[in-house]
Formats: structure tokens, C-alpha cells, sequence
């Protein structure tokens, strides 16, 4: 697949390449991904080195004490230093990994956190995909000034949100449907969605837009509410805990898991014409429906552990929503292989044995009370 991929590429894409790879040099693609060290990140970069990819991770900070985590799922991904909020930091990391694909998968993704930073959020959210765009733009030489030759070889991927649609006006959601954004976060996302379609209509760039719907997987943060709750119950089942205190449960979601989101992140970038999508499974339930899941896959009653607790309602909610993934279906040939149940049952089990008196961690995973 991957070989053929290449091929392909190659051929119709890159005549440099194509030179390369008659002078002997290695065909393997390489890839730069922003946010190496959140859930998405760690999925994508395995599914890629499965793929035969060279996979490089941008990671910010000095020290960063997530990738120690990253590495324990990972070995093989190669690190270089950079930050979304420095545009020069993003030009020396393109220069210095000359990738042939960038997925930005960087942000602040927590949406109660949006409302506390609110500018951070523009900043790192809405910023950064701009802030990646031009490092690509100037690493190519491409003049901003000028629409015609030479354009970028390098594709791009953008993190775009379900977020985005917010307050819908139509059910399920697909590529045509509006945005009303309800959080500074997905108003910074709305931002990076539309810098992305305007540098692909302004200089011809293969940058898109998936715009994914919740995904989940035992690597989640501890703050997102499947994890929460996945927690919650292997707590209260150990006996380490007897309440799960929980905001909304009237809001409904269209849950996948991760892994087969990553497959999708790649799909579009291998596409001959660079365009948007909306990728989620179609069926959308409610937080309630998914607590009552979760405590019955461990045989607990979910009304006598679970209390509602104001501290996690939010200033704008979203309520509703559902994919309509028909495009990635039929021109990508993309579908999830995980059911909402097989995920929550996944998630449950791997907290259990995560917190099982034998293999439980020095730290538990974080669970903040401040949103
Ligand atoms: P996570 O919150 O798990 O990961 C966020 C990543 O962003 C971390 O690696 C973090 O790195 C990095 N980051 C934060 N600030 C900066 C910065 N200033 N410069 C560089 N990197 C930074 O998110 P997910 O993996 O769940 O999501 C990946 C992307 O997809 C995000 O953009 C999210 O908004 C978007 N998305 C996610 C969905 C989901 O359901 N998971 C659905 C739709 C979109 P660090 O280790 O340094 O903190
Ligand atoms: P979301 O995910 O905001 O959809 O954003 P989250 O899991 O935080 O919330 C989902 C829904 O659950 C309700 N809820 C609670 N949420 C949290 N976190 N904690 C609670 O105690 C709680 N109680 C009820 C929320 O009100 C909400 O309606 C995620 C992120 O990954 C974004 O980055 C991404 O863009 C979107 O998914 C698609």
C-alpha cells in the first residue's frame, strides 16, 4: 500500500522525488506532526510507522514530561523542539525535517479551559495553524505576494472540530452544514478551519480540514468525560472511590475511537485533490447514556454513585451532535471498526487493570476539580 502510495506520489506529484528515487534514495515519505504527545498524536504517528513513514514529533518545552508517556506506546518517533506560538520555532522545524506531509494536531484541546484562556486559545488554537501554514509557505518559497510557481510539496493537516458547528441548525452535520461556534475553542478551531481552505485557494497549497467528531481511546485525558467516567467506575469498582461527580447529561455526542480517526487524518492527505471532511460514525448518544453504560460494564448502578455537580456545566453548550460521514465513506472508503460499546468496554477495562492494586501508577491520571 505503501509502496504503491509512493508510486503514485511520485509519479504524478513529484518529480523531484521521482529523481530521488532513480539516483537510489530511499522512498521512505516523512511526516512532521504537531501534538505528538496528546491522544491523536500517539495513534496517528504508530498508524504512519506502520505505513513505512519517518515520523517526526514537534514537542514544546525543554523537558517535556509527556514524552516519556508518548514513548512508552512509541519508540521509533524522532523529536525535534518547537512551539506553536513561535513562528520561527515552526520554520526551523520544517527546515530541519523537510517533511513531505504536517499534520498540526496541536492545540488547546480542553473546552472548559477556553473560557479561563480565552486568548491563549486564540493563540495556540486558532494561531497556530496559521503560524504552521506560513512556515510551510516560506520553507517552499513561496512569495506571498505571488499565486503562480513554485507551489509546496508539503501537505497539510489540519485539526479541524465538530465544535465548529456548535449551536446546529441542521442534524446530522456535514460538510455544507454552518458554523456557530459556542466556546472560544471552537471559535479558534473555526479560525484555523478557514486559514486552512483560504492558503489552499491563495497559493494552490494541499492543506485540509478534517473535521472530526469526538474520538476516544484508553490514551484520553483524564479531564475529557469518557475518561472521566472510565476512571470514575474502575475507581469506584476498586473501592477507591464512592461518587463521580459529572456536569451536563442531556448533551449528546457522536463518540468513535481514536485509532480509526488516525486512519482518516492519513486518507486525506493521500487524496489527488485536497478537500475537507467530516469524519464520525453517524449515531450520536447522550452523556447519561453513556454513564449507564459504563457502570453496567462493570456491574455497578450508575444512579447511586453519580452526582451532578454545577462546577462542570458550561457558560455555552453544545447539545447535539451527529456526523454525516457519507463523504469519507464513499471517497475515502473510510469507516470505524470500533463500536460505541466495544470503546466504552475498552476504556473500562484498561482503567481497571491501569488501577488494580499490582499494576497501579506512582501518579494516577489527572482529574481535574477547577473546571
Ligand atoms: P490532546 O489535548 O490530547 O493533545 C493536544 C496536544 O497539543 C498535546 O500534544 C500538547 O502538547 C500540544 N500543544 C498544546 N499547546 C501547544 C503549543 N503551544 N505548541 C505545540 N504543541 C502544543 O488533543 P487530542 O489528541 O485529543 O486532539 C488532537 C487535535 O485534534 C487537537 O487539535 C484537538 O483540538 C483536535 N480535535 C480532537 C478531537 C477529539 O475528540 N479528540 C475531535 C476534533 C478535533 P504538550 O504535551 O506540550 O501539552
Ligand atoms: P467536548 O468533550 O467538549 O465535546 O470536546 P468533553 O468530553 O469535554 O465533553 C463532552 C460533553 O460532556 C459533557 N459533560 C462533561 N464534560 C466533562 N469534560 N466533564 C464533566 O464532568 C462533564 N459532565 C458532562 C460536556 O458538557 C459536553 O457536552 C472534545 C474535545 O476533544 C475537543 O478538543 C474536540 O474538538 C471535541 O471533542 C470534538
Amino acid at each position: 500500500d505503501n509502496l504503491f502510495f509512493h508510486t503514485i506520489s511520485c509519479v504524478v506529484l513529484d518529480g523531484p522525488c521521482l529523481r530521488a528515487h532513480q539516483r537510489g534514495v530511499p522512498l521512505t515519505r516523512r511526516a512532521l506532526i504537531t501534538g505528538i504527545t496528546g491522544q491523536d498524536g500517539s495513534y496517528l504517528a504508530e498508524h504512519l510507522l506502520e505505513q513505512g513513514y519517518e515520523v517526526w514529533g514537534l514537542v514544546r518545552g525543554q523537558a517535556n514530561p509527556h514524552v516519556a508517556r508518548l514513548r512508552k506506546h512509541i519508540g521509533d518517533v524522532k523529536i525535534t523542539t518547537g512551539d506553536l506560538l513561535d513562528q520561527g520555532s515552526l520554520i526551523s522545524a520544517v527546515e530541519r525535517v523537510q517533511p513531505d506531509e504536517v499534520y498540526n494536531l496541536g492545540a488547546i484541546s480542553y473546552v472548559p479551559m477556553s473560557w479561563q484562556q480565552a486568548e491563549l486559545t486564540a493563540e495556540v488554537t486558532g494561531m497556530g495553524p496559521l503560524r504552521v501554514l506560513e512556515a510551510i509557505r516560506v520553507v517552499s518559497g513561496i512569495s506571498s505576494s505571488r499565486t503562480t510557481e513554485p507551489r509546496a510539496q508539503i501537505r497539510f493537516y489540519q485539526a479541524s472540530s465538530s465544535e465548529m458547528f456548535g449551536q446546529v441548525r441542521e442534524t446530522p452535520q456535514s460538510e455544507l452544514t454552518p458554523f456557530h461556534p459556542r466556546s472560544p475553542y471552537g471559535v479558534a478551531k473555526t479560525y484555523g478551519h478557514f486559514i486552512t481552505q483560504n492558503y489552499r485557494e491563495s497559493y494552490g497549497m494541499f492543506a485540509v480540514s478534517g473535521i472530526l467528531f469526538n474520538h476516544e481511546s484508553p490514551r484520553r485525558g483524564a479531564e475529557f468525560v469518557t475518561r472521566k467516567i472510565s476512571l470514575g467506575v474502575a475507581r469506584i469498582k476498586l473501592g477507591l472511590a464512592t461518587e463521580l461527580r459529572l456536569g451536563n447529561l442531556d448533551a449528546r455526542r457522536d463518540w468513535g475511537f481514536a485509532g480509526d480517526y488516525a486512519k482518516a487524518m492519513r486518507m486525506m492527505l493521500t487524496q489527488e485533490t485536497p478537500e475537507d471532511y467530516v469524519i464520525g460514525t453517524g449515531v450520536t448518544r447522550s452523556v447519561r447514556e453513556l454513564v449507564e453504560l459504563a457502570f453496567g460494564t462493570a456491574g455497578l448502578d450508575w444512579e447511586r454513585h453519580v452526582v451532578l455537580d454545577d462546577r462542570y456545566t458550561r457558560p455555552a453548550e453544545v447539545d447535539l451532535l451527529c456526523a454525516d460521514p457519507k463523504k469519507a465513506r464513499e471517497q475515502l472508503g473510510w469507516e470505524p471498526d470500533v463500536s460505541f460499546e466495544q470503546l466504552v468496554a475498552m476504556m473500562v477495562e484498561s482503567d481497571l487493570e491501569l488501577l488494580s492494586s499490582s499494576n497501579r501508577p506512582d501518579e494516577e491520571p489527572f482529574s481535574p476539580d477547577h473546571w
